[in-house]
Formats: structure tokens, C-alpha cells, sequence
């Protein structure tokens, strides 16, 4: 079993990054195989349930006020309607529901509804993960007792880098956030962007940071950006998509036990350099064809390329009962 650790140096992590592609990915897919099934995919399902209007400067996103993106403003969600979206995410074959707030924080009475909202979808046998930026360690011991299993915050980019980012909270601020998520007993769900302009090193330092938390996050969500006119990131150069399957390689290696999700920006890419992905150590993706505000991989291409692929829908660690894969894979292994 590789070894976990807590104490990567910046050279040593480049070091990997460095490594002939094919010994990075053989490594990669050691590790993935020595702690994970190498054909299972856990799969989420991402619901907005507050839209827009969001006031931080966040230069990716198409949610903060201050960019011009067109984008409708939305109040909170009933929860009716957040109930059917999870009852429809079940039934297509997903494992947990994720429901984002474009909230710089959740006021306290905000906070009741969102743990109305997961009462619920607990109440349908998913697993549930929430993202609604800062919290205070007093609101993450109030969603732990909800019964939330993850709670999604991200470094977004390297401490470095940050700034050419977010002007409007600090990197500690985050980091503060994912401690106050932790000491509640609530599962972390942590990453960041690429492709938003940083450097090698920058990724190399992003994941750094993740590495040596004093416990890897259980959730690594790494995205690719996805450009949104009217964002001040729109137009960077793009990626190259081996440097990202790099970065997925090394995520693995550091963080042998953690789900390393494939997360934004799969619209754009490939099969095949999805496949180069999940080869290099990717298990998770979202699944459904809507992130928060923008497109996702539609549902017939994954189930297509799960098919191709080989890949099943890993099942809900509470619920052995419910077959998540069975829905999803039926159709997909029948069109073979
Ligand atoms: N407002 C909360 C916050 O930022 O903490 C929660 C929702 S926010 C939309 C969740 C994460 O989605 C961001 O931290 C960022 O990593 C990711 N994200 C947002 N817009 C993105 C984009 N255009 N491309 C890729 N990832 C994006
Ligand atoms: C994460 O790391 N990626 C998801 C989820 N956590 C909340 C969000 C992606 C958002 C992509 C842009 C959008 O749809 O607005
Ligand atoms: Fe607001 Fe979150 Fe978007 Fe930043 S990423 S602008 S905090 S919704």
C-alpha cells in the first residue's frame, strides 16, 4: 500500500510532475489500483439551489455580481422542487446529491433551510454534500447534525497564484472554512480550477496544499475551467489536456485514499482524454447534464463511454441496497 503522507515538498511534487508521462501514469495507476476497484466510478449529481447575485469577485465564475454574464438571479429553491431534482438524480443512477448556493455565506436562517433540504435528500437514501462558501465552526456542527456527509469548499488555485483570482477572501479564510468542516466529523470535499492561466508550479502547489492538510480530503474535485463570457478569465489560453492528466496522475499518488474527481470542464474534453484520466487515477465524476450554471457531459455520452469503457457506477456506502449502477449501465451495456 502506498504510504500516506502529510509532508510533500514543493520539489518532490515536481519532481512527479516531471516524470516521463508513461512512468507518471504507471505510478498513478499502481497506487489507484492498490487503494480503489480501477472500474468503479462514484457519481454525483450537482443542483444550484441559489443562483447568482454572489458577492465575491471570483474571476472564473459566472455567478459573482460583478461580472457581466447574463446570468438570472434566482432566490433560494423551494424545497419541493430541490426534493424532485434529488429523486430524479436517484433514479438516473447517481450516489449523492451536491447543492451549491452562490453565497459569499450562509446567514443563519439561510442555514435551516439548506438542513430542511438535507433531511430530505438523506430521507431518499442519497448521500448529501452542500457548498455555500464560509462557515463558522458553530454552522458546521448544525449541518453535521443534519446529517451531511460532505461539505465541498475549495483552495481553487495555489496560496500563490490566489490573488490574480479572488481579491475578496483570503486563502486562510478557506482554509479556516475546510478546519471548522473537519473538527464537525463532516467529510471534506476539496480541490481547485486549472486552466485558469497559473503555472506548472502553481498546480504543483495547489496540490501541496491538499496533500498535507492534516487529513487528505476525502473528496478531490479537480476542474478544468470552464470559460463563461463576461468573466474575467474568459479567453485564457486553454490547458493542455496531458498537463491536466498529469495533474490528475500526481493527485493520486499524494492522496492514494481520496476519491479524485474529474469535475468541470469534462463538456470539453474527449473520450479518450477521459480515459487517460480514469486510468490515471480519476473515480468520481458529476453526472447529469448541468453543473451549477453551466453545461455538463450529456447523460447518453457517459453512458456510452462507461460502456466503452467498461466502467460501473460505484454504489452509496450507506445504502448496499439500492443498485445505483444498474439503472445507469442497463441501457448503455445493452447498446453494445
Ligand atoms: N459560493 C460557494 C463558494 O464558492 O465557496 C459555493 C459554490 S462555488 C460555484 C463552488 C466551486 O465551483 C468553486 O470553488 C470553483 O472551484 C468551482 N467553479 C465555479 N465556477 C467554475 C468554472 N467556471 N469553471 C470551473 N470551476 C468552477
Ligand atoms: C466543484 O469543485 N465543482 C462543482 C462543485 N464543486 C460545486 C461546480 C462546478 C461549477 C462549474 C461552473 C458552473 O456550472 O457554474
Ligand atoms: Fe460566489 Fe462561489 Fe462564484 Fe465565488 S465561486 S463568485 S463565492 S458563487
Amino acid at each position: 500500500m502506498a504510504e500516506i503522507r502529510h509532508d510533500w515538498s514543493l520539489d518532490e511534487i515536481q519532481a512527479l510532475f516531471a516524470l516521463p508521462f508513461n512512468d507518471l501514469i504507471f505510478r498513478a495507476h499502481q497506487v489507484h489500483r492498490e487503494h480503489h476497484d480501477p472500474n468503479a466510478v462514484q457519481m454525483s449529481t450537482l443542483l444550484s439551489i441559489k443562483t447568482g447575485a454572489c458577492p465575491e469577485d471570483c474571476a472564473y465564475c459566472a455567478q459573482s455580481a460583478r461580472h457581466d454574464t447574463g446570468l438570472e438571479r434566482e432566490r433560494l429553491l423551494p424545497l419541493e422542487e430541490v426534493v424532485e431534482a434529488a429523486r430524479a438524480a436517484r433514479a438516473a443512477g447517481a450516489s449523492r446529491f451536491c447543492m451549491g448556493a452562490a453565497w459569499r455565506n450562509p446567514t443563519d436562517r439561510n442555514l435551516e433551510r439548506v438542513i430542511e433540504m438535507i433531511r430530505e435528500v438523506k430521507a431518499l437514501g442519497l448521500e448529501a454534500c452542500v457548498t455555500l462558501g464560509m462557515l463558522t465552526t458553530d454552522q458546521a456542527r448544525r449541518l453535521r447534525e443534519a446529517g451531511l456527509d460532505y461539505y465541498n469548499h475549495n483552495l481553487d488555485t495555489s496560496p500563490e497564484f490566489y490573488g490574480n483570482v479572488i481579491t475578496t477572501r483570503e486563502y486562510e479564510d478557506r482554509l479556516r472554512t475546510l478546519e471548522a468542516v473537519r473538527e464537525a466529523g463532516i467529510r471534506v470535499c476539496a480541490g481547485g480550477i486549472l486552466g485558469m492561466g497559473e503555472s506548472a508550479r502553481d498546480r504543483a502547489s495547489l496540490l501541496q496544499q491538499l496533500a498535507n492538510l492534516p487529513r487528505h480530503p476525502e473528496s478531490v474535485p479537480i476542474n478544468l475551467l470552464v470559460q463563461v463570457e463576461g468573466t474575467p478569465l474568459h479567453g485564457t489560453e486553454k490547458l493542455d489536456p496531458i498537463e491536466f492528466v498529469r495533474t490528475i496522475a500526481v493527485a493520486r499518488i499524494l492522496m492514494p485514499e481520496s476519491d479524485v474527481r474529474l469535475s468541470a470542464g469534462r463538456q470539453e474534453m474527449s473520450d479518450e482524454m477521459q480515459a487517460l484520466c480514469f486510468f490515471a487515477g480519476a473515480n468520481s465524476v458529476f453526472h447529469g447534464e448541468r453543473l451549477l450554471t453551466t453545461g455538463n457531459a450529456e447523460t447518453d455520452r457517459d453512458r456510452a463511454l462507461f460502456a466503452r469503457l467498461g466502467l460501473h457506477a460505484s454504489e452509496r456506502t450507506e445504502d448496499p441496497q439500492h443498485h445505483a449502477c444498474g439503472s445507469f449501465l442497463a441501457e448503455g451495456h445493452a447498446a453494445q
